[in-house]
Parts: structure tokens; sequence; C-alpha cells
């Protein structure tokens, strides 16, 4: 078997693990990112949309914002619709003057591969690591199933960024780890539309039939999803019912219809939280999905991710150039804190915005909770700076 080494071994080349790789790359520590799937099939993912004030400064100082500036798009609020009728949450006002950004995280993915390749770093793509050892060594390895056949690549440190299903996690012992769950009795039908937006802003709408929200990639591109039973499929998802059914939940006196055209992506997402403890396991740390599931609802994933590796980054940059681990032996809890500060938004998003078919208590209680985002300036203000700037708070 072929053998390799470096100083940081990076599972998973979602943004995570490319954000990660390029900071240290920069500061001149050696490291390897790994991914199982193709450039192609990583480029083409469609996911998060909303990136936080804080975390779109973090790419930029990075050096992968240049793309991002010049055609994300700035928003400084958004709006909460139910009862047919809109309330614009003014973000920027709330928040200190600070704005989000929309930009597809698909596009940050190439912004960050690009930037790999023109390094020169090792990017390996349909790599798959297959097993992970001596974590509690001072010398880690991996196993690698790539194109050439099996390779080892030993290592200092080893960087979980391998999402909820990657090995990373599953390497931390079963007497060590705890996985706190909570899964949610419905699930997000996302499309992707080549069609004008007909919205400036995003809304979250809250309709008796289920969850809608109008999200957006560009001036011709718009982002739609619809709360949908957990057992439903595509096919059950003709183009004509998703229309009429966003028609349905959307609709207002002011925007009655809104604009169609043709659905180039489309799929069905799980609502779940998952919350994996400790971040940190020997010499492996966990960044992102693989630690952290947060329901879309309250923009969070993408986000919390690149909080970790801001993190992670600092830490590991104290322990390979300064052999200080205080970072690292901090970096679970410190990582933790914020975790469950987005778990906690995300779900307060998650259950106020879609009706429970089973608790009509439930119901009551969500549009209290609704109301009181509308018409009281606190309640609206902890919104917003948690959904502009929670990684930073
Ligand atoms: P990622 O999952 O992005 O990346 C992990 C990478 O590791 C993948 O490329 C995978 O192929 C690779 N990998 C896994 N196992 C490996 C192995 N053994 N060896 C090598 N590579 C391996 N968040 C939002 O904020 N808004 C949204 O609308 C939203 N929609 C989503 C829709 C879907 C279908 C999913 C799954 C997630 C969505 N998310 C959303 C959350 C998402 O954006 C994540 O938070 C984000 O991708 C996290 O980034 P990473 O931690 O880098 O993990
Ligand atoms: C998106 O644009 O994909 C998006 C925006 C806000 C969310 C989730 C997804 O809460």
């Amino acid at each position: 078997m072929k053998e390799l080494r470096t100083q940081v071994v990076i599972i998973g080349a979602g943004p995570a693990g490319l954000l990660l790789g390029h900071l240290l790359q920069r500061e001149g520590i050696d490291n390897i990112v790994l991914e199982r799937r193709s450039r192609e099939y990583i480029e083409k993912r469609v996911r998060a949309g909303v990136i936080e004030y804080g975390i779109a400064k973090l790419i930029e100082d990075a050096g992968a914002g240049e793309r991002m500036k010049r055609e994300g798009l700035v928003h400084h609020g958004v709006e909460l619709r139910f009862d047919h009728t809109s309330h614009r949450i003014p973000l920027s006002e709330l928040a200190d003057g600070k704005p989000i950004t929309v930009y597809g995280q698909q596009e940050v993915v190439k912004d960050l591969v690009a930037l790999r390749l023109d390094s020169g770093a090792p990017l390996l793509f349909e790599s798959e690591v297959t097993a992970v050892e001596g974590l509690t060594t001072d010398g880690p390895c991996v196993e690698v199933e790539g194109v050439d056949g099996k390779v080892r690549i030993s290592c200092e440190f080893v960087a979980g960024c391998d999402g909820t299903f990657g090995v990373a996690n599953k390497a931390i012992p079963k007497d060590v780890v705890r996985r706190y769950e909570r899964t949610y009795p419905f699930s997000w039908l996302g499309i992707l539309a080549e069609a004008a937006p007909a919205t400036e802003e995003l809304i979250y709408c809250r309709h008796e039939n289920g969850f809608a929200l109008y999200s957006l990639r560009s001036p011709t591109l718009s982002r739609l999803y619809l709360g949908v039973r957990p057992e439903e499929t595509l096919d059950q998802w003709s183009d004509e019912r998703i229309w009429d059914e966003l028609n349905t939940r959307l609709a207002t006196d002011e925007m009655p219809e809104i604009n169609q055209g043709p659905i180039i992506e489309r799929g069905i997402t799980a609502m779940r939280s998952i919350v994996v403890e400790p971040m940190r396991f020997g010499r492996l740390l966990l960044a992102g999905d693989a630690a952290h599931i947060v329901p879309p609802t309250g923009a969070k994933g993408m986000n919390l991710a690149l909080a970790d590796v801001r993190e992670l980054f600092h830490a590991l940059l104290a322990q390979l150039r300064s052999n200080d681990p205080r970072l690292i032996d901090t970096y679970s809890s410190t990582c933790l804190e914020r975790v469950w500060r987005a778990e906690e938004f995300s779900t307060y998003m998650t259950q106020m915005l879609h009706p429970n078919h089973e608790d009509d208590f439930e119901n009551g209680v969500q549009m209290a909770r609704l109301r009181q985002a509308i018409n009281s300036r606190e309640a609206a203000t902890v919104l917003a700076r948690n959904y502009v700037d929670l990684n930073s708070l």
C-alpha cells in the first residue's frame, strides 16, 4: 500500500473541509483534503443559501470572497408571512446595521475548490477514507480508497469534516461519544427554478397546509421550499402540484401568484437536529455537519460549519506552530456552546413556522410566538441578531 505523510488530514471537501485546508495552507501547515465524490458532484450540490455577516467576513478575509462580493445579494430584511399577510423584520436595523448575503453554498464550494487547485495543495477527489486509526497516539493515520487503489496517510491531526454520515464521528468510541437527536414530522421539498424572484427579500411563510420559503439566487433564479410529510417522495410532486401549493401557501393580495419557470433542480431533505459530543477525541477534531445538524429554517447549517473551522484553524495553528495545546483542549466546549445556541434558534424558527397537524395547543403557542416576533421590538431584535450574526455573538 502507498504511504503518504502530512501534518493534517482533512476528511471531506464540503465548505468546512475546503475552508480549513485553505486557511492552514496559507499559513504553511501541510494538509491533504480527501473527498469521496467527484469535483463535478460537489460543485453541483445545491444546499444552503444564506451567509451570516460574520461568516461572509471570514470568507472574504480568507481571500475566498471576491465572486461572493460581486455576485452575492446583500439583504437587510426578511418577511414573516402568515394569515396571508406579510410582516417585514428589518434585520440590519435591529442588528447594528449588519446585512446577510444570499449566495449559494455550491458557489462557495466552487470558489474554495478553485483556490485550492490554484495553490497546488493536495485535494484528492473520488478518494474515500475507509478507516481512521491511532487517534489516541501522537501519530494517527487514515486509510483511503482512491482511484489509484489504497493509500495510507499518517499525520499529526485528523479533521473530520465529512458530514453526519461520514467516518469521523463514528471513530469516537461508543463509551465516549454522546449523540443527541431530534427528527421532525416533516421534510423540505426544495426547488431551484429559472424564474425571476417575485420578491426582493426572503419570505418565511406559515400556512395551515404547511411551511413555505421563498428564497433566491439571482435576478433570474428562484429557490423555493415546501414543508411536506416525511414519507413523501419527489415522484408524488409534479411541477404543477409544486407551483399550485407554493401559490396557495405564499399568496397575498399584493402577490396573488409567484413567478414560475423551468425547475432545474429538486430534492427532499429530512428535517432533523443532531449534536455529537465531544467534538474532539485525541488527535481527531470534528467540524461542521460531522458534529451537528440543524433544520435549515434558521439558515445556520453552513454558517455553523464555517464558525467551527474558524475555531479549529486557530487551535491547530497554535498547536502546530507554537506547540500550544490550549485552544485544542478547549475546542469542543467552545464550539458546543455556539452549536447549542444555533440548535435553539433553529428549533425556535422551525417550530414557529411549521403548523402541527396533531396538536392545536402547540399551534396556539407557536402563533403567539410569531405574533410576538412581529409586534415586540425586543423579540424581533433577538430574532434578527441570531439570524444575521449568531456565530459572532
Ligand atoms: P458537507 O456535508 O457539506 O461536506 C462533507 C463532505 O465530506 C461531502 O462532500 C462528502 O462527500 C464528504 N465525505 C463524507 N464521507 C467521506 C469519506 N469517508 N471520505 C471522504 N469524503 C467524505 N443548510 C442551510 O443553512 N440551508 C439549507 O437550505 C440547507 N439545505 C441542505 C440540504 C441538504 C440536502 C443537506 C444534506 C444539507 C443542507 N444544509 C442546509 C446544511 C448544509 O448546508 C451543511 O450545513 C453544510 O453542507 C455543512 O458543511 P460540511 O460540514 O462541510 O459538510
Ligand atoms: C436558501 O436560500 O437555500 C435558504 C435560505 C434560508 C433558509 C434555508 C435555505 O433558512
